[in-house]
């Protein structure tokens, strides 16, 4: 029987689809540096479907790969060898709201905007967001332990995680926690799901803890001249008020944000780099404190804060429109991270080695340096195909990366590891490290059919 029709009989012929359009769009995700070349996409609708296909494909060395919101940006979720796409977007409901527990459970294909939405409705908050949220599922948050713009308050998708639902290669599905507070019964399998990239299992449902609703919000952007100065005022805040958010961008971020037409410069005078910071309307005085110390000790030069709902927001456009703005110009993405306190001398370090080896690309500035989190991104330039660009972007990755050693830090932050980051990996994790999670692929997909060559080269 051809593999095709083996599917239908365990998704119907509608849940299976092979046309070149949708093997195409259901094929990658964000990444634009991959062939697509995926044999099939399949529409479970429950976990027994998937336990299903794991038993085909390990009868017939097929090559599963999960697709949720498609939105990754390290190629978890690309189908490049003939692979079956297992998308998620069928699984998409909300099966229960427990408001003593707080906890919500949900589909892995709910999406993340309508689970902060439902939280909101039920006077809760689920604190985790990014640029993405509107497109990206929880299931694949879950999976890559998605991080964002309130990390430096909230934690990670790993914090708010009280159970999973979890397929994994042998077919076997596991509950993990059932949201328990605490359950001291041996290894936690949850966190081992938990940025697995859906090399250990397919996450099918997450139980999600919501957070007490937060209280409004003011948004405060600062003009800043010298990048060394961005932790002084990090300190400065943080000294004296609970940050929800601190971000940085660039004048080169802002200049590609504003062609976008939607925003306005926060201030007349343009600066080399920008802070965001977000906290309660309730530190107001603290935050006017703060603000009056780094305009005394030349930190900052201005800055605007929001006065209503409406103007955070858009303060907040300046800097979460900054990854869509720039994808027109092919961007060699680099998510790097280094402890808080290692961030100025990385920073300062970077920026020597790009001016060195990049003096004729744009290179875009921007992240949640709050905690420790850069997004280096190099800007394709005309002239140059992809893949002489990327080649080129290639050769500083030893040196870059060499450095993000040295500090103990992150070659993939929070984008995950997936095929962009995969040959990098020694940099950030030691060998005997890289064994184990290779004895781990194998004790959960002995059959290697739980997307393969991700995170792990095969
Ligand atoms: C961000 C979004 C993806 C990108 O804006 O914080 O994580 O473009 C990014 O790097
Ligand atoms: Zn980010």
């Amino acid at each position: 029987m051809k593999n095709t029709d083996a599917l239908k009989e365990i998704f119907s012929s509608s849940r299976v689809k092979t046309d070149h359009a949708d093997l195409m769009h259901w094929g990658t995700d964000w990444t634009r540096s991959f062939d697509i070349a995926p044999q099939a996409v399949v529409f479970p609708e429950c976990a027994d479907e998937i336990v299903a296909l794991v038993k085909l494909a390990r009868d017939r060395a097929l090559e599963l790969v999960p697709s949720g919101g498609r939105t990754g940006l390290s190629g978890g979720a690309v189908a490049s060898n003939n692979e079956i796409v297992v998308s998620f977007d069928r699984m998409n409901q909300i099966k229960e709201f427990n408001s003593t527990d707080r906890i919500v459970r949900c589909e892995a294909g709910v999406i993340t905007k309508n689970l902060q939405e439902y939280a909101l409705d039920k006077g809760l908050f689920y604190p985790v967001d990014f640029a993405s949220s509107g497109s990206s599922q929880i299931g694949g948050n879950v999976a890559t332990n998605a991080g964002g713009i309130k990390v430096i308050r909230y934690g990670l998708t790993r914090d708010w995680v009280a159970g999973l639902t979890v397929v994994t290669g042998t077919g076997d599905i596991i509950r993990c926690n059932r949201g328990l507070v605490k359950n001291a019964t041996g290894y936690d399998l949850r966190h081992l799901f938990i940025g697995s990239e859906g090399t250990l299992g397919f996450i099918v449902e997450v139980e999600i803890r919501l957070a007490p609703g937060p209280k409004p919000q003011r948004v405060l952007v600062l003009g800043v001249n010298r990048l060394d100065d961005i932790l002084n005022i990090l300190e400065c805040f943080q000294q004296r008020i609970v940050l929800t958010a601190f971000e940085f961008f660039s004048e080169l971020a802002l200049q590609k944000v504003l062609k976008g037409g939607d925003v306005q410069r926060p201030f007349p005078e343009p600066c080399a780099f920008y802070a965001l910071v977000e906290f309660d309307v309730d530190a107001d005085e603290e935050a006017a404190i703060a603000f009056e110390e780094a305009l005394d000790q030349d930190w900052v030069t201005t800055g605007v804060i929001s006065q209503s709902d409406a103007q955070a927001s858009a303060l907040w456009s300046l800097r979460e429109n900054i990854s869509e703005s720039i994808a027109a110009d092919t961007p060699y993405k680099n998510d790097l991270s280094v402890r808080i306190s290692e961030v100025p001398g990385f920073l300062s370090d970077v920026d020597r080695i790009v001016n060195e080896h990049y003096p004729e690309f744009d290179v875009c500035w921007y992240g949640h340096i709050g905690d420790g989190n850069l997004h280096l991104n190099i800007l394709k330039p005309e002239s140059l195909s992809i893949d002489a660009f990327f080649e080129r972007c290639h050769q500083i990755n030893p040196e870059l990366f060499n450095l993000i050693e040295q500090r103990g830090g992150s070659i993939s932050a929070e984008h995950g590891v997936g095929l962009l980051k995969r040959d990098f990996l020694p940099f950030s994790r030691g060998d005997a490290e890289v064994g184990l999670m290779r004895e781990l692929k194998s004790v959960f997909d002995p059959s290697g059919v739980m997307n393969p060559g991700k995170l792990l080269s095969v």
